[in-house]
């Protein structure tokens, strides 16, 4: 048994879809982050970096989006999210779940929270500026990726990496220019928005932007 702390299109997304496709017994909890749940203690307790998501397995407390993910995808393999082990496709798969966690992740964090560098706000506005370039050097190197190798990040098939990639993608929806201005990455998006889990995914935790 799973439970998801939460909020709803926060970074936790990519790990509810996951238990979603997976279809693994869990339960969520609410996080209301503009209410500072996450810097509660007993919440700090579980997180001690006062984000979402946060996983428990079996009670215990396990952090950071794109390790929960991946643990997901291993210990629940009739999801099918995860190559076999020794295959060049796990390699890939490791490679381009730690590239989106180590790149795009962190650009969103600074494009949506510039306050973490800095109070000042004209520094805030060049932080954003920064975060916003990295952002669209990103998409130009997976719409580069998934125009020859696609139509999923490992191919034919849908993985974990899909369900991290289209998480970020959907956080781009209200940026300047979002990511559906990327021929390849606007079909991606339609494929992957047509997943049973992505609708299931909208209806429980009450989305309706990017549906
Ligand atoms: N590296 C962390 C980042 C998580 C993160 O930044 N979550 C955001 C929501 S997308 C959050 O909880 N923000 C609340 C805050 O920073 O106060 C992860 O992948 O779990």
């Amino acid at each position: 048994m799973y439970t998801l702390y939460y909020s709803p299109g926060a970074a936790s997304m990519c790990v509810h879809l996951a238990l979603l496709e997976t279809n693994a017994p869990h339960e969520l909890i609410l996080v209301d982050l503009a209410a500072g749940q996450q810097r509660d203690p007993a919440y700090l307790k579980l997180n001690p970096n006062g984000v979402v998501p946060t996983l428990l397995i079996g009670g215990k407390p396990f952090y950071e989006a794109a390790a929960a993910l991946m643990t997901i995808a291993e210990r629940q393999p009739e999801g099918k999210l995860a190559p076999p082990v020794d295959s060049l496709a796990r390699a890939a798969w490791n490679q381009w779940i730690v590239h989106l966690a180590n790149t795009l992740q962190p650009a969103f964090r600074l494009w949506f929270y510039p306050q973490d560098i800095a109070a000042d706000s004209a520094i805030q506005v060049v932080a954003k500026a920064a975060a916003q370039r990295k952002i669209e050097a990103a998409w130009d190197r997976l719409e580069a990726h998934l125009a020859v190798n696609g139509p999923y990040m490992l191919g034919d098939k849908p993985s974990a990496a899909d369900l991290m990639l289209i998480m970020l993608m959907r956080w781009s929806r209200n940026m300047p220019k979002p990511v559906t201005e990327w021929p390849t990455l606007a079909v991606y998006a339609s494929l992957m928005k047509s997943r049973p889990s992505w609708k299931r995914l909208y209806k429980v935790e009450g989305l309706t932007e990017w549906s």
